[in-house]
């Protein structure tokens, strides 16, 4: 889960950068995915880390202030300046430093470095160091000063904020008068609760008459956007000599009875806690995208399928066009190897010294080249169906992901044609031999009725129309011209009224049954493929591009499911 939580954010992270315009959305929500994925690495560590408790707070409240009181040190840097923390700065109170080697690998890839050398032209860095002194009002623990989150400039250092947060097994709020109600203040507070950390309120720089007044207040607050019980407050006195809170006598212990509640092994199911609430939200616009590329799935697999209910129309079942069968026949004649034409087409030319067969084989490589009307066809539709494609994708325009998909379209519209007109012709070539099978099989049947096969050779229209099978193979003529010969339609119409009349109908509905199919499976699956994995190269700065089998994957791991439903 962590590592599709990493992969998420990161997505996050580049969509976030080339969508300006749903910035906050995006910003939001790769923020909860920075808290996520830090909270997931804790989870990997924490039965090994010492107590982590994380001073946060709006800007200037006071937290580094509350950090050397907790401390009873001047450890953190205060200065009246917004904005003078801009680093996680941790101080090992009780424990050894020698320890913490996990809090690095928590915080990688941050980098250690030490307090004097935390500067702003690097946000990923944060410090720990020994606090050097025992305090009565802190237990042993890890105590960290963050940087604001409030501030124009916090989303700069806000990682580092959310890191802390997250590490944290005791939340200490600073909130000064001034600020205790700033949205920022409980928006952060509201994100934060499913990991339901322990919590010290410190109202600081607070005036004696304002404390009951912002007391009620506070609880309202906490009531409008949190739904655990109001934690304990301590109301800090504005110290005007000092410049420093105190801790009130009676509160010095509040950090001891917090550590009471901290429930680590509650860990994985808080992690759980986190996800269902948002992982409809996370991956809304991951759906969204998956929703795109299945329509338009749909949308090539719908026009594909029309462009071959066309194929059938307007070749396999158009009187006119169709041809296969024809040249089938072409080649019927060739083998019926009538002797009057042989004779007399060896007189009329010196190749024809090859016997009839061999002639057929001569001439088949020039057949090849003259384009067979099939193919016409099929380039047509074709051009037909990408055309198609791209009016459809410019009538969606109003999505990016549409128009990036039309922009590939575009873009791959001359390979897909090439690609499509060199497997037409791979086609055309591999599907000689089925017409060759059907000659044969024509002309085995033939000699099963030796009546017939003896008055066809003897017939005047034969010798004619084997004349015009041996012009068509050797280039003289087009096999559309054959199919119009009067000598043609005769042969055929005497073969349909032969006695193999029924078997031609046979031959002739499996071999156009035979043509669909190769034309579906080699043209058109492939042309499918081909335009289904368009998305694939979509630029990948402007979609998520996370595969509906990957977050597919990742669900199955929920041990609840993300709306709550519990897996049966
Ligand atoms: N007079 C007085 N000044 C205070 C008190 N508490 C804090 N301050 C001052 O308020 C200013 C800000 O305090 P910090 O502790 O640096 O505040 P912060 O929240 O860490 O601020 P950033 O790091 O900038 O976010 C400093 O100048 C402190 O001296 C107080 O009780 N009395
Ligand atoms: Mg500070």
């Amino acid at each position: 889960m962590l590592e599709f939580i990493s992969l998420l954010r990161q997505r996050y992270h580049v969509v976030l950068n080339s969508n300006p315009h749903d910035a906050h959305y995006y910003q939001q929500t790769y923020e909860q995915l920075t808290l996520a994925q830090a909270f997931f690495r804790k989870g990997k560590v924490s039965t090994t880390l010492p107590l982590q408790i994380a001073v946060i707070g709006p800007t200037q409240a006071g937290k580094s202030s509350i950090v050397n009181v907790f401390l009873q040190s001047q450890n953190a840097g205060v200065s009246p300046l917004a904005g003078y923390t801009i680093h996680p700065q941790g101080f090992c109170h009780g424990i050894e430093l020698a320890t913490c080697n996990d809090v690095e690998n928590y915080f990688a890839p941050f980098s250690k470095t030490s307090p004097e050398q935390l500067n702003n032209s690097r946000y990923d860095c944060y410090s720990l160091t020994n606090a050097q002194t025992s305090s009565s009002c802190l237990p042993p623990a890890i105590l960290w000063d963050t940087p604001d989150f409030d501030s124009i400039d916090s989303t700069d250092y806000r990682e580092g904020v959310l890191k802390t947060i997250a590490l944290a097994d005791i939340i200490i709020l600073v909130v000064s008068k001034e600020k205790y109600a700033d949205q920022a203040v409980w928006d952060m507070m509201k994100r934060i609760e499913p990991l339901r950390q322990p919590t010290l309120i410190c109202v600081n720089k607070l005036s004696e008459d304002a404390k009951a007044v912002i007391l009620e207040s506070l609880q309202e607050k906490w009531r409008d956007y949190r739904r655990d019980v109001f934690p304990e407050v301590m109301l800090l006195l504005y110290q005007k000599a000092t410049q420093s809170p105190e801790i009130p006598t009676t509160q010095r212990h509040v950090l001891f009875d917090l550590v009471k509640k901290v429930q680590r092994e509650k860990q994985h199911r808080r992690e759980q806690k986190l996800l269902q609430m948002h992982w409809q939200e996370w991956t809304k616009p991951l759906r969204a995208e998956h929703e795109i590329y299945q329509a338009w799935q749909q949308l090539v697999d719908e026009t594909i399928q029309q462009a071959l209910s066309d194929y059938e129309r307007d070749y396999l079942n158009h009187p006119r066009h169709y041809e296969t069968f024809q040249q089938a026949i072409a080649e019927l004649l060739l083998l019926l190897e009538i002797p009057s034409v042989a004779k007399m087409m060896m007189t009329a030319r010196k190749v024809l010294l090859y016997p009839l067969k061999q002639l057929r084989r001569l001439g088949r490589s020039r057949t090849q080249m003259q384009r067979s009307h099939e193919m016409t066809v099929l380039t047509q539709l074709l051009n037909h169906t990408l055309t198609e494609l791209a009016h459809q994708l410019l009538d969606k325009n109003t999505q990016p992901l549409w128009r990036d998909l039309s922009e590939q379209l575009r873009r791959h519209r001359a390979a897909i044609l090439h690609e499509f007109n060199q497997a037409a012709e791979n086609y055309h070539h591999t599907f000689q031999q089925d017409v060759e099978h059907a000659a044969q099989g024509l002309y085995h049947k033939l000699e099963e009725q030796p009546m017939v096969l003896n008055t066809l050779r003897a017939t005047r229209v034969t010798a004619d129309a084997a004349v015009l099978a041996i012009t068509l193979y050797t280039g003289g003529i087009g096999l559309h011209d054959l199919i119009i010969a009067p000598a043609m339609l005769t042969l055929t119409n005497l073969l349909t009224e032969s006695a193999i009349g029924s078997y031609m109908k046979k031959v002739e509905s499996d071999l156009k049954a035979q043509q669909l199919a190769a034309v579906k499976q080699h043209l058109f699956a492939q042309l499918a493929q081909r335009l289904h994995a368009l998305p694939n190269h979509i630029k990948t700065e402007t979609h998520f591009g996370i595969s509906p089998e990957q977050l597919a994957a990742v669900e199955t791991t929920f041990e609840e499911k993300p709306h709550g439903l519990r897996l049966l």
